[in-house]
């Protein structure tokens, strides 16, 4: 197959992926854990065309930048690099990639989560590899760890493996769950994840203390999943997104991604609970809170919380998986 289109969602950790150990092979400090969601699907044709002399990147209808571009590249160079040991024709054909994500600009939802794993799978495919989901997931993380986790169908745990073979994603049973996303500001963030991260990791004191209390926490929080204990699901989801942001504040230079508004979510969700209704708040890199709770009580949070934010209730979904090439038009 030399075109092929694949279609994947975002993610939601519910205990963060926030630094690396080794940045060339995207091996996590620790582990995480995620729910795929059925919403903002990113869908991404690749077609190799051996007379290019240089890849090109079409995102939504437009060139990309050559920043973007060159990201793209480097993921398919891993891609050939694979097909040509595989004796593969083609392998070293450059390609069209064009990508569209159905995500709102500035929904405040990981892009490159769905971009990469989208990438990966097509990729893959046109590149001629047969990988399973565990290789597919490996090959994602390359691109941006969050991807790792969208090969995944609904809750996926990254396990941080010790290198490149033991580092992916896999199902894992939890309780049904809902998510109310507010979107509280849908500008872009000032300081991305990956060089939050760096940060973080080269100058938070606490940076060693959210490593160790990640790592126990997705202990906790693979029990709580078996064991479909919700709410303990989101007594964790909301410590861990508070300690991945305490360690964030305490950058120097400072990185503050939470803004009043987003503290103000939390505190409605604080309220929810007072009331009875089991909600649990989160939030990645950025301003936007997304909110957890029974499927037959998003509705309720929901409109509690729609004062602060455009709000949309989503739910698990499928992980990145290939379609029919033309239906991608
Ligand atoms: C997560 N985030 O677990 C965390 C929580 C944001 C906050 O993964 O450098 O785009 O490409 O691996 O995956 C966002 O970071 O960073 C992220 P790279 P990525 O979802």
């Amino acid at each position: 197959m030399t075109t092929a289109t694949a279609r994947a969602h975002p993610n939601i950790a519910l205990v963060k992926y926030w630094g690396k150990r080794d940045e060339e092979l995207m091996l996590p400090a620790a582990g995480s854990l995620s729910l795929t969601l059925d919403a903002y699907a990113t869908t991404t044709t690749v077609s190799l065309d051996p007379s290019a002399t240089e890849d090109r990147f079409v995102l939504g209808g437009a060139a990309a930048t050559p920043g973007q571009t060159v990201q793209v590249t480097r993921f398919l160079d891993l891609v050939r690099a694979r097909a040509g040991s595989a004796a593969r024709a083609d392998s070293s054909a450059h390609a069209v990639v064009d990508s569209r994500n159905e995500a709102p600009t500035g929904a405040g939802l990981a892009s490159s989560a769905s971009g990469f794993a989208a990438l990966a799978v097509a990729a893959a495919a046109a590149y001629g590899l047969d990988l399973d989901r565990t290789e597919l997931s490996r090959l994602a993380r390359r691109g941006s760890g969050s991807a790792t986790r969208s090969l995944v169908a609904g809750l996926g745990i990254w396990h941080a493996g010790d290198d490149d073979a033991s580092s992916f994603a896999e199902p894992i049973e939890g309780p049904e769950m809902s998510m109310v996303i507010v979107t509280v500001d849908p500008g872009q963030k000032k300081v991305s994840s990956r060089e939050g991260m760096r940060r973080t990791a080269a100058t938070s004191p606490y940076y060693s203390g959210w490593v160790d209390s990640t790592a126990r926490s997705l202990e906790e929080m693979s029990a709580a999943c078996r064991a479909g204990d919700f709410t303990r699901v989101g007594e964790i989801t909301e410590s861990n997104a508070l300690r991945m942001h305490a360690a964030i504040e305490a950058c120097e230079p400072p990185i503050r991604y939470l803004r009043s508004t987003s503290v103000a979510v939390f505190d409605a969700v604080e309220q929810l609970r007072t009331r009875g209704i089991e909600a649990y708040a989160t939030a990645d890199a950025g301003p936007n809170v997304v909110v957890i709770s029974r499927p037959a009580e998003a509705e309720a949070v929901a409109e509690h919380l729609a004062d602060h934010g455009d709000v949309r209730i989503v739910g698990a979904g499928p992980g990145a998986h290939l379609i029919p090439t033309e239906e991608s038009a």
